[in-house]
Formats: structure tokens, C-alpha cells, sequence
């Protein structure tokens, strides 16, 4: 029989269809599972070999969970608003629902021939005005609770996509998405508070089993400082306000730097005699991208304020004021106290001045570098704190400053509020109205969902308005508090509205009632498995984690958090290691793979080729490894008995491999459960025949990574039922113990040679075997042993003297 992949994969993706093999069940009193991977944007290049990856992991914990006697929630949806699909449709003359149709069919059928255990009676789409519906009442709960605010800023404007950024969408002064310069251009948007929520997004991580990569980046962009805002008194009268986290080196103060957008420069232009050379400075600053002026290697430059100065609080000392780029408008109060001596931005720009630099923390040498250590500095030149550690001065510091009123305890945050207005078409409208006397005002709940009119032209305009701004008849509406004359907003949602929740809706898809029913939710939240790409750690990531909090708080939702465990995958990349793209000719299509291998073959190759969390390169050689290893599986039916019991000369290697891929599924650690389960395949091979037992638990073990070809041996080989209706083998404790092992012996604290011997061996054995050893031997000779400690089946210590 030959093994014929097209045929069988086709077969068992129609009967597990037929079957609904893998519908989540309405049947709350099961154990749950819910693994969630992040939903695709269904774009027009269709599935890219880098999707099967993430899907194929959790793939096989939905599936061995099933085994395992869950109820499993494992689905997927479209998250298809955005600008691709606009750009597309714009450029084609086409609708972008009609496009996001076809590309929805084109991925949905590549994910079928992949034999995804998807439950696709719960497939959601975000553009569908059933599921937009309730992104628009959150949004107005939002709006309802003071979450949502219109603001005039500056934004990030990208001048080819024309379209308002946020700030991560920003990355090294470039769209993130096309590349294009990045400008700043004052529009009035619609903002998200998220910052109100920056404390509970750091402190929850704590609960949370998140990759530490994943949690640090989010603390990281979180940014919380703890710190003080101390006044500086000035030579023209008002005071300098700074933010600094080290107010226990304010001795150590010798100048101070404004940024160069600082209001201070145009309040006292009368009193600066340089006021052109700061103008000019200022506007060689404006050119640069904050990325670029707070690189830590960069040269450092600046101007002194020449005619103001301020004076050191402490020291009582008149200090200059400088600009420079380094320090941003943005952040803090725009001012700080330098010191030189112990942080190495204001080291570098003291050096470059010659501007003083004073220790104030003990243990360096400041003429050679700035010392910041913050652990067990102790303070010096410092009559208030002299001989104090840092911790204690900071607070001693904090209070003496409080208490005269020159300053304030104070937490900043990095993180900003989030750009929530879109000047584009393909988004959820957002549903507010504007009337002269209400105000804004909510789009009646029963109104929902608002739905997108058609309109002509997808076209942004040129002065950055949406193209719904041309609308009139859309545009003009009655309000719905005062029933007088009001217009609709006309910026659309961006598109991480629609992710923001779309793992709540999985588990009531259907529900026009509510967004979810709070039984569903009760039973299937949290997700207990969140994988997904590390570039969305800052944005998808920390908006679903801020919205979910929302829901929360107003009741809606039952946990703090929605997510209890977050993993990220690397990326596959081409055959020499570069990122597969189209102008590099070098993209694989997962279709020709599956048409020439098989499915079951590129989702072993994918959890094979490497470590999970890494990129790897493409290979098409192991691909084919990878399938050779599937063609001697198939073979295993010709050598087969009768038995059902293990091999007797395999029965421990069995219970070994069992143990060894349960727990590699759990931890990322694909690849070696593969490996234990090729080698094992080995050993089958090295004997003429194996049991029935044999090859049935190597097939539910291979079944969630290869489920096609596994139900079909199973169908062949006459076992009852299907692979996916058996249990997860279960591994005897007591076989899969090493009897023997080999121990490390000791002598005197350091290891000198081993022994082998059996777990339960006595002190005695082990002396005999060691003081036999020429090795030990060598340590030992002419000398008298001490002690000897024995720790059965770990280690032999010996003590001896002379
Ligand atoms: C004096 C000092 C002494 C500082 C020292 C540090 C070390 P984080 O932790 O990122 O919050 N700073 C404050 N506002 C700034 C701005 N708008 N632009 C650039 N730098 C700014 O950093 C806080 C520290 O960054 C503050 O503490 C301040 O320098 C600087 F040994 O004040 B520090
Ligand atoms: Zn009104």
C-alpha cells in the first residue's frame, strides 16, 4: 500500500468536518481548555509558510487536550479592516468588503488543507457588521466612562499612507507599515486613556505565566518611574520645574538642560542675550525623530542660555541653563537637573562643555565615568545625607523637599495615550455624533451597529479628512439627546479595535443580545494559551490586556486578565537566513508544499526545523527528512503481530518516549518530542516485528502533529473508532526510572571521576567502585578520607586530608 498523501489528508478533513470532530461543546460542566493563536489579516498574498507554525503548536495542545478529555475552545477569525485591503481596493476600482471576501475564502481553504483542528462553526470576521456592532458599544462605553477624549495634538502623520499614526506604529522615524518619512501634523482625534490603566497593566503581569521576554517589554514600554518634581529658583523669578528619579544626588546638580522646545526660552526672550542661536537650535531639533535625539552614543550638543540661571536648592549654588536635544518636551516636565557625575548622558555633554562634574556617590571615579550605581552607593559632598545609602537619601531627600515645599513625589509614565482616529475608510465608523448644544453624543445602542456607507471614492483627501467627509447624507443626522441638528464623526476605529476582543466573542460568536453571554464566558475565560508574534507584545497585546480591564471593571467580563499564558514563535525565514518577501523571489508557498509532500509533512517539518521560540531558515531538505520520516511511519503496518501488550525488549523505551513528548508539548519543546518520537521509530525498525500495543501508542503520540496520516493507519490497521476519539497514553512511573546510573564521585569539593552504578546501591558499592577507579585513586593515595556522603542515585562525596 502505497502512502498517498493527497488522498488521505482530503478524507479525514471532509470526515472530521462531517463529524464535527472538533466543536467546542456548550457543555459547561466539562474541564475547558482554550488555546488561542492570534488571527490572521487575511491579505491578497494568502497564507505565508510562516502561519503554520504558531498554528501547528497549539494545534497540537488543542488536539492532545482533546485526548486528554477537555472540552477544547480552538477556532479561528479574520481580523480583515485596514489599509492593505483599502490601498487595494482604491488602486482596483473595487469594493474592499468584496476583496476581504475573497481573501478570507483563499485562507480559509489553505487553513483547511492544513488539517487545523479549528472549530469553524465559531469563525469570526472583524468587518462584519454583527461583530463591529459590539466594538462600537465598547467604544462607547469607553466613551461614557471618560476613556475616550477628543484632543488637538500633534500626530504622527504618514505622508504616503495619509493617515494619523500612534506612536508604535512609528518605528525609527518611519511608517511602520510602508516605510515612508513620518512628519507631525496638528489634527483634533480620538485618544484612549490607557495611561489610566498603566499601574494594573505592570502589577497584573506579576500573576501571569507570559514568557519573561514578553513581560519585560511590556514593563519596558510601560515605563513607571518612581521620582520626584523638584523647583529650581531662577535668576528672572519663575521657578524651573524638573522630573528626576535620583533626587538623592541633588548635591551633585551643577547645571541644568531645557529641550530645546521648552516655553521657558520664549517667556524670558527679552532677558537672553543668545536668543537667535537657541531659535536656530531649536529648529535643527525639530528635524529629528525623538529616536534619533535620544540615542545614548550620539554626540552630545547644545546651547547655554546666556542672561538666566538657576539656583541649586541644596548647594544654594548659581548653575547654567543649557538646551539640548537629549532631553525631550515630551517626557517628564521637558527640564532636568544634570548630574554629571553619576548619569552618563550629562557625563558626555559635562565633557563636552567643560561644564563641572561633583561626586556625590561614593565608589567610582567620576573623572573617568559617570558612576550610577544605585544598589549600595553611599552618599558624599552631601551635608543633609553624608554617609547614607542611596535608597535611604532618596526618601530623607524626598522628605526634607516636600516638607519646604520646593518639589512633590511623583510617578511618570513612557506610555501615552493611545491614537484611537483613522482618516480612512475600511474601519468601524466610530459612533458618535456632534451637536452644537449636547456635545458628543453616543449613537443610540439600538442603532447599532452603524454601518459604513458606500461611498464613491476610498480615497483619503489631501487635507486629511476621512473619505466619509464627503457624506453629506451620511454626515447629517439629528441628536439623539436634544433631537436638533448634528453631524456624525467621520474618522474610522484603527485596525487594533477589533483584535482588542475578538477572544471574547469565540465564545458566544452567534449572540446578537450581547457581545458574549456571561455563562459562556464564565466557563471559557480565561484563554489558558496565547501565542503570538513578539512585534505584538507592545501594541495588540497591551490594548487587549487595557480593554479587557475595561470590561472588567464596568462588569461585563469575569477575570482581570484574559490571558493566562503567553508564548511567541519565531519567524521562518529563507533558505540563507533573510526574511522571505516577494522582491527577494525567495517566499515559499505552503501550497506547492502540501501538494508535493503533504500537510502532515510541512506541519512536522515546521515544529522539527528548530528551537520554537527561534527564526530559522527554510530548508527544503529537511522537508524531505521530515516526509521520509512519514513514509517508514506508513511502513510500520507491514511488520506487525497480533500482540497487545508493548514489545517486551521496547516496553521501557515506550513508557519513556511517552513521558518525554507529554512534557515537551507542554514546554515549546516540539522538536526534541519529535526526535524522541523518530527515535523510537528506530528502534521499532531494528526488530522484525512490533505489537499492535507498539504502533497504537506511537500513533495517538504522532497524531496531533500529523493527524491525517495517523487516522488513517489507525483506520487500516483495523483499530475501532478514530485517533481523535482515544485517550493521551499514560507512562508507568516506575519504567521510565533509570536503574542504573552514572554518578558523579567527589573529592574535597570537586568532581574527579564517575562511577556507574544501580539507584539503589549502598555506600558500600560505591566506596568499592571508586577507590577501584586509577582516577580517583590518583586523589586519594597516601591520604586519609575523612567522611564519605553518600546521596543515592546523585552523587558520592569523599573528604580526605593530608
Ligand atoms: C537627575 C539624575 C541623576 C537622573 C542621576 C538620573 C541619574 P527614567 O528612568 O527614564 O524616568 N530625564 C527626566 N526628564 C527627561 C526628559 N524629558 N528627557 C530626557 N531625560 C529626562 O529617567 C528619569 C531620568 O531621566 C531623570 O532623573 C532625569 O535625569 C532624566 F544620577 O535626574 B535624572
Ligand atoms: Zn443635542
Amino acid at each position: 500500500m502505497e502512502y498517498r498523501h493527497m488522498e488521505i489528508e482530503k478524507k479525514w478533513q471532509d470526515i472530521w468536518d462531517e463529524k464535527a470532530s472538533f466543536k467546542a461543546l456548550n457543555d459547561y460542566t466539562k474541564p475547558k481548555y482554550y488555546p488561542l493563536v492570534e488571527f490572521p489579516y487575511p491579505s491578497g498574498q494568502g497564507l505565508h509558510v510562516g502561519h503554520p507554525r504558531p498554528y501547528t503548536a497549539l494545534d497540537i495542545v488543542a488536539r492532545k487536550r482533546r485526548l486528554e478529555g477537555y472540552n477544547v475552545l480552538y477556532t479561528m477569525g479574520w481580523d480583515a479592516f485596514g489599509l492593505p485591503t483599502e490601498n487595494y481596493a482604491i488602486k482596483n476600482k473595487v469594493h474592499p468588503a468584496s476583496v476581504t471576501e475573497e481573501n478570507i475564502k483563499r485562507f480559509k481553504e489553505q487553513l483547511k488543507s492544513l488539517g487545523m483542528s479549528f472549530d469553524w462553526s465559531r469563525e469570526i470576521n472583524t468587518t462584519d457588521p454583527n461583530y463591529y456592532k459590539w466594538t462600537q458599544w465598547i467604544f462607547i462605553k469607553l466613551f461614557e466612562k471618560g476613556l475616550a477624549y477628543k484632543k488637538e495634538m500633534d500626530i504622527n502623520w504618514c505622508t504616503s499612507c495619509k493617515v494619523g499614526l500612534a506612536n508604535e506604529e512609528v518605528v525609527g522615524g518611519v511608517c511602520e507599515r510602508c516605510g515612508s518619512a513620518v512628519v507631525k501634523r496638528a489634527k483634533s482625534q480620538w485618544m484612549l486613556k490607557i495611561t489610566a490603566y498603566a499601574d494594573r497593566l505592570i502589577d497584573d503581569l506579576s500573576d501571569l505565566d507570559y514568557i519573561e521576554r514578553v513581560k519585560t517589554q511590556q514593563i519596558n514600554w510601560i515605563g513607571r518611574s518612581t521620582g520626584m518634581e523638584i523647583d529650581f529658583a531662577t535668576t528672572v523669578g519663575e521657578k524651573l520645574r524638573v522630573f528626576t528619579t535620583r533626587p538623592d544626588t541633588l548635591y551633585g546638580a551643577t547645571y541644568m538642560v531645557v529641550s530645546p522646545e521648552h516655553p521657558m526660552l520664549d517667556t524670558y526672550k527679552d532677558q537672553i542675550s543668545n536668543f537667535d542661536d537657541l531659535m536656530a537650535y531649536r529648529e535643527e531639533a525639530r528635524l529629528k525623530s525623538d529616536f534619533e535625539r535620544t540615542e545614548i552614543n550620539k554626540d552630545k550638543t547644545g546651547v547655554e542660555i546666556k542672561g538666566v540661571s538657576a539656583i541649586n536648592p541644596l548647594t544654594e549654588k548659581q548653575i547654567p541653563i543649557w538646551i539640548s536635544d537629549y532631553v525631550l518636551m515630551s517626557y517628564g516636565t521637558g527640564a532636568i537637573m544634570a548630574v554629571p557625575g553619576h548619569d552618563s548622558r550629562d557625563w558626555e555633554f559635562a565633557r563636552a562643555f567643560n561644564l563641572p562634574i561633583v561626586e556625590v556617590v561614593a565608589g567610582g571615579n567620576v573623572s573617568e565615568a559617570a558612576y550610577d550605581d544605585i544598589e549600595d552607593g553611599v552618599l558624599v559632598n552631601s551635608p543633609l545625607i553624608n554617609g547614607m545609602r542611596v535608597q535611604e537619601a532618596k526618601e530623607k531627600i524626598a522628605d526634607y523637599i516636600e516638607s519646604n515645599k520646593i518639589g512633590v513625589r511623583k510617578i511618570n509614565f513612557k506610555l501615552r495615550d493611545w491614537v484611537f482616529s483613522r482618516q480612512r475608510y475600511w474601519g468601524e465608523p466610530i459612533p458618535l455624533v456632534h451637536c452644537e448644544t449636547c456635545g458628543w453624543v453616543p449613537v443610540p445602542e439600538s442603532e447599532l451597529p452603524l454601518t459604513l456607507p458606500e461611498v464613491e471614492s476610498y480615497e483619503p483627501t489631501d487635507n486629511g479628512e476621512s473619505p466619509l467627509a464627503v457624506m453629506t447624507d451620511w454626515i447629517d443626522t439629528t441628536c439623539p439627546k436634544c433631537g436638533g441638528k448634528a453631524h456624525r464623526e467621520t474618522d474610522t476605529m484603527p485596525q487594533w479595535a477589533g483584535s482588542s476582543w475578538y477572544f471574547l466573542r469565540y465564545c458566544d460568536p452567534h449572540n446578537d443580545k450581547a457581545f458574549a453571554d456571561m455563562d459562556a464566558l464564565n466557563y471559557w475565560m480565561p484563554v489558558d494559551w496565547y501565542n503570538g508574534g513578539m512585534e505584538h507584545t507592545t501594541l495588540h497585546l497591551l490594548y487587549s490586556r487595557f480593554w479587557h480591564k475595561f470590561l472588567f471593571d464596568i462588569g461585563v467580563v469575569n477575570t482581570k486578565e484574559p490571558y493566562l499564558k503567553r508564548t511567541s514563535h519565531g519567524m521562518i525565514m529563507g533558505e540563507n537566513n533573510e526574511k522571505m518577501s516577494k522582491s527577494r523571489g525567495n517566499v515559499v508557498n505552503p501550497d506547492e508544499i502540501i501538494e508535493a509532500f503533504g500537510a502532515d509533512t510541512l506541519r512536522l517539518y515546521e515544529m522539527f526545523i528548530g528551537d520554537f521560540e527561534k527564526s530559522v531558515p527554510w530548508s527544503e531538505n529537511s522537508v524531505k527528512g521530515c516526509r521520509r520520516f512519514l513514509d517508514r511511519t506508513w511502513s510500520l503496518m507491514e511488520d506487525l503481530s497480533e500482540d497487545n501488550q508493548y514489545s517486551k525488549t521496547l516496553e521501557t523505551t515506550i513508557h519513556k518516549t511517552i513521558k518525554k513528548v507529554s512534557e515537551d508539548f507542554e514546554s515549546l519543546k516540539f522538536n526534541t518530542a519529535i526526535a524522541a518520537m523518530m527515535s523510537l521509530l528506530n528502534d521499532f525498525k531494528k526488530q522484525s516485528q512490533i505489537t499492535k500495543k507498539d504502533l497504537e501508542t506511537f500513533l495517538i503520540l504522532l497524531n496531533p502533529v500529523a493527524p491525517h496520516i495517523t487516522e488513517e493507519m489507525w483506520q487500516s490497521v483495523g483499530y475501532s473508532g478514530m485517533v481523535t476519539d482515544q485517550s493521551w497514553p499514560i507512562f508507568d512511573s516506575e519504567k521510565v526510572v533509570d536503574t542504573v546510573v552514572e554518578m558523579a564521585v567527589q573529592i574535597n569539593g570537586k568532581v574527579r571521576g564517575t562511577i556507574t552504578i544501580s539507584v539503589d546501591g549502598t555506600k558500600e558499592m560505591a566506596h568499592d567502585l571508586a577507590f577501584k577507579d586509577e582516577k580517583i585513586q590518583q586523589f586519594t593515595e597516601g591520604k586519609t578520607v575523612v567522611k564519605e556522603i553518600y546521596v543515592p542515585g546523585k552523587i558520592y562525596n569523599i573528604v580526605v586530608k593530608g
